[in-house]
């Protein structure tokens, strides 16, 4: 069945790899599926058609068939329920998993979407360089455990599950931040997770929509 997702027409980061169809690229490369494109802008993201797919007017989405999904934790739950390679089989060890990719997004992304949010969204506020040390410490409270956690171990729990995959993805916005570098092994997951052939596809996919035309 054809799967088509929607990404920007246009994305901020300049093709960095931010904008979350990365990650629902990077599943889809994972489990050897294709997939189309639909290029939406921001006018049109907030049009009834994609208002239908997408309640907050935003991307990525994901349709398949008669079935049309929002949010990237979904959809790569979607994708890695559906295809093997991005879950373990194992009973308990599948729950594991699915718990690291509900602490990707609800409990690691949060304080660095705010990072995001204190330096563009509100840097021009009289408070924004005073608010910016808290800000970067309430990550640090979220990165030290769990540079604890993952140790010297090359994944979160076993092999390459979508629980890295997402929370790869969550770290890598903060690789221009310093924050990453103070964990040394968070630096070496992140790494390890972009030197995956699968990520290397999905980041050049959506660079090659952002990439500025020659000449
Ligand atoms: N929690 C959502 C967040 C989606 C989201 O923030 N998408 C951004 C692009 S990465 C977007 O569409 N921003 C434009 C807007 O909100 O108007 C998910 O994980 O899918």
């Amino acid at each position: 069945m054809t799967i088509t997702i929607t990404a920007f027409e246009k994305s901020p980061d300049g093709g960095m790899g931010l904008a979350r169809d990365t990650r629902v690229r990077w599943a889809l490369e994972e489990v050897g599926q294709s997939y189309n494109v639909r290029l939406v802008s921001f006018a049109a993201m907030k049009e009834p058609a994609h208002l239908a797919l997408h309640p907050f007017g935003q991307i990525p989405t994901y349709e398949e068939g008669d079935l049309a999904i929002f949010e990237t934790g979904a959809i790569v739950f979607h994708i890695a329920e559906r295809h093997p390679g991005l879950l373990p089989n194992d009973a308990n060890a599948r729950a594991r998993a699915i718990t690291w990719m509900f602490a990707a997004l609800n409990t690691v992304e949060p304080p660095i979407l705010e990072l995001t949010n204190a330096r563009i969204l509100e840097g021009d506020k009289p408070w924004a360089q005073e608010r910016l040390p808290l800000v970067r410490e309430r990550i640090r409270t979220r990165l030290a455990p769990l540079s604890t956690r993952l140790a010297d171990a090359d994944w979160l729990d076993g092999p390459f599950s979508a629980a890295d995959l997402l929370m790869v993805s969550v770290l890598i916005r903060l690789k221009m931040s310093g924050l990453l570098n103070e964990f040394p092994n968070l630096a070496a997951y992140v790494a390890r997770g972009e030197a995956r052939p699968a990520y290397q596809r999905a980041f050049a996919a959506q660079l090659a929509v952002n990439k500025p035309s020659a000449g």
